[in-house]
């Protein structure tokens, strides 16, 4: 199979970890007998400093011609520190999610059994937790009006949902449901927001279409509390862009971190595959980060984009027998684990 690949690693850690899953696809190409190209493009923090732009077109152009997008990560500290800034790093990933149409991200929250020891919740309520979390990315609050009145003492964001965007955000978590546990939640704020209103109104609708699947909908803070009290209980989540945030990296405990976790950006037309975590500003250069959501991140990449399966399958096999074998990053070592095993970013990355 011929496949080009956009490599769009961004800032802080986002280029080392991307480097990692970089080479897990080149690894793939030559074990299985694929030819991927890989182009690279600029986003972010990197992308101001060289062009005054978080997202040039140059960039968006090469995404658009590519057959998948392997990213890494957008941020800068001094952005946290200068509310006043009128360019952002982060304005670069709203901007690709829309001119992209990625409107669907999958989030998958997989525990690998040898990672229970690394989680802050107990074992015995953690075992066997599998979540596939859909959260909304164009439509909510990050996209809707926002500013300031009365001479700048005001400010204001506005959370905003059309039909179509609930719509069909709602059909692929049904559909993703029924190849799963054939549960799905919906998560809202229905007794106190129109959107959410809407949000439930228009799920309840897509339910009809599939009786299979049986449908529960949950306040946001309820649902905060269930992951932790009780993550066995949820199968398939889908809800907005902000509690969709929120929520997955409340999730990234029951994976035993942040840097475990994988996700899919989809729409209509090229994926987008990234780690959830951020830019990591405050180990950036240390070579410590966790490469393994990037490295899953491209196993998700293989499966959705390119349908190649068993390529997939490998490259989760890889990271599991990884962690079999005792091998940590130190964000996911415990008191247990030798000193001797705990890597750094590239050579956990070539262990894999
Ligand atoms: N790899 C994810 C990333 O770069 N996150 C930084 C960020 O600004 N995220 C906001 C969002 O995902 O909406």
């Amino acid at each position: 199979m011929k496949k080009k690949i956009v490599i769009l690693p961004g800032d802080g850690i986002g280029k080392e970890v991307t480097a990692c899953g970089k080479k897990i696809l080149e690894q793939v190409a030559e074990c299985f007998g694929h030819q991927f190209t890989f182009d690279y493009a600029t986003i972010g923090h990197e992308a101001i400093e060289a062009t005054g732009n978080p997202l040039p077109d140059e960039s968006l152009e090469k995404m658009k011609n590519s057959d998948a997008i392997l990213f890494g990560a957008v941020g800068h500290p001094k952005y946290d520190n200068d509310p006043s800034a009128k360019v952002r790093p982060e304005q670069g990933l709203l901007k690709m999610r829309k001119e992209l149409g990625l409107y669907a991200n999958l989030r998958p929250i997989k525990l690998f059994d040898e990672l229970l020891a690394a989680s802050s919740i107990k074992p015995e309520i953690l075992k066997g937790a599998d979540i596939l979390f859909f959260r909304e990315l164009t439509g909510d609050v990050y996209f809707g009006e926002r500013g300031r009145k009365d001479q700048g003492s005001t400010a204001f964001d506005t959370m905003i949902y059309s039909r179509y965007e609930v719509e069909r955000i709602a059909h692929k978590a049904f559909k993703a449901a029924l190849t799963r546990g054939k549960k799905l939640t919906s998560v809202d704020k229905a007794n106190v927001l129109e959107s959410s209103r809407l949000w439930r109104e228009v799920v309840q609708e897509v339910a009809k279409q599939y009786p299979d699947v049986t449908v529960e909908h949950m306040f946001v803070d309820a649902a905060a509390m269930k992951l932790i009290q009780n993550p066995r209980s949820f199968d398939v989540v889908v809800t907005g862009n902000l509690f969709g945030d929120i929520l997955t990296d409340e999730a990234s405990q029951i994976a035993g971190s942040m840097g475990m976790l994988a996700s899919a950006s989809i729409g209509d037309t090229v994926g987008l595959y990234e780690p959830i975590h951020g830019s990591a500003h405050d180990i950036t250069g240390k070579g410590v980060a966790n490469p393994l959501a990037s490295i899953l991140s491209a196993a998700l990449l293989l499966d959705i984009s390119f349908g190649l399966k068993e390529e997939s399958e490998t490259v989760i096999k890889a990271v599991e027998q990884t962690l079999k074998d005792g091998y940590r990053t130190r964000d996911i070592a415990d008191a247990a684990t030798p000193h001797e095993k705990i890597l750094g970013t590239e050579v956990m990355g070539n262990v894999v």
